[in-house]
């Protein structure tokens, strides 16, 4: 057997991260980055001691009771582990770890990029000017919804929603929020806490959601939901595609329940919706919240952090 552990890297991750990566591990890299069926992971499993995934990469509770027992360890590159099923990976003896921390700026910063782009009618304005279209000027033309000194509802105040409302405190913003508990004065800094979402829904005139994707939490942003915010709402998704019934958002936005949407993620991926494409006040990217070079480097990086304490016999850091 080889001194160093073997590591599959299932996409084609930071070259910063895959350097090191060589130096420590005996690396097996789709350089491909196509995507891995079931049946690939499965197999692969087979071939290395630990394994680097993305949220592309799915480890179902069928995937779980089919891997092999040489793979002892899945060292997330996202934070979100809505692609893993936990109890099942437990349930087999293989540690799973993610990278919180290091993407919440990153993350934030394209909802802030999302919220002001879905407010301020950029994606209308951009194709008018690159289409040549743009011949007329008035003071009535294109007028958007202000985003300063208004209302924002944040639902799941963790790293990333914390580091939005710090974000949106820039913008003279009223921020309040909706999380599982509290938090203290110093993490809410300022912000006013909801008990319910409900309660949180009928202040948001901007709403920006930023809770991992559960059992609980899928469909969160449902008909009934929507009807609770105030009349022309915005509303951002930069956490997962799972938590907006897209159907409901579209009915949503043909009443003008909500002015406009801000979407980094969706219930298909990659892809998208070919219906909310056909709407100009929806600002859409391929979810890439944490695209920064820095932020890539330091997500491969604390994946690697935590395989290195694996493999030392210690407890990483990011154990879920
Ligand atoms: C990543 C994300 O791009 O970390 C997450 O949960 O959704 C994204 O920031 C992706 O997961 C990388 O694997």
């Amino acid at each position: 057997m080889s001194a160093k552990p073997s590591l599959w890297i299932s996409r084609k991750l930071s070259d910063a991260t895959i350097k090191r990566a060589r130096r420590d591990y005996e690396v097996i890299l789709n350089e491909a980055d196509g995507l891995s069926s079931d049946a690939d992971i499965v197999a692969m499993s087979a071939r290395v001691d630990a394994v680097i995934p993305c949220h592309s990469e799915h480890f179902s509770a069928d995937v779980a009771a089919r891997l092999d027992p040489r793979l002892k360890i899945i060292a997330n590159h996202s934070v979100g582990v809505d692609h893993c099923d936990l109890p099942a990976l437990a349930a087999r003896g293989i540690a799973v770890t993610n990278t919180p921390d290091v993407l919440s700026d990153a993350t934030a910063e394209i909802a802030m990029l999302l919220m002001l782009g879905a407010a301020r009618r950029a994606i209308e304005g951009d194709t008018l000017v690159r289409a040549g279209n743009w011949d007329v000027w008035s003071p009535s033309f294109m007028v958007g919804k202000q985003v300063t000194g208004a209302r924002l509802g944040i639902i799941g105040m963790g790293r990333v929603g914390q580091a939005f409302a710090r974000k949106a405190r820039g913008f003279d913003m009223e921020v309040h929020y909706y999380n599982r508990s509290e938090l203290s004065p110093e993490q809410a800094g300022g912000a006013t806490y909801h008990a319910s979402v409900e309660s949180l829904l009928h202040v948001a005139d901007f709403l920006s959601l930023h809770c991992p994707a559960t059992p609980e939490t899928t469909g969160l942003m449902n008909g009934g939901r929507f009807a609770l915010l105030p009349k022309g709402a915005v509303m951002v998704n930069t956490a997962r595609g799972a938590l907006v019934d897209e159907g409901a958002l579209i009915a949503a936005l043909e009443s003008g329940q909500i002015a406009a949407a801000g979407l980094d993620c969706f219930e298909t991926e990659p892809g998208g919706n070919p219906v909310l494409a056909q709407y100009q006040n929806v600002f859409m990217l391929p979810h890439i919240g944490s695209a920064t070079t820095q932020t890539r480097d330091a997500m491969g990086f604390r994946a690697l952090d935590n395989l290195d304490a694996f493999f030392a016999g210690q407890r990483p850091r990011d154990l879920l």
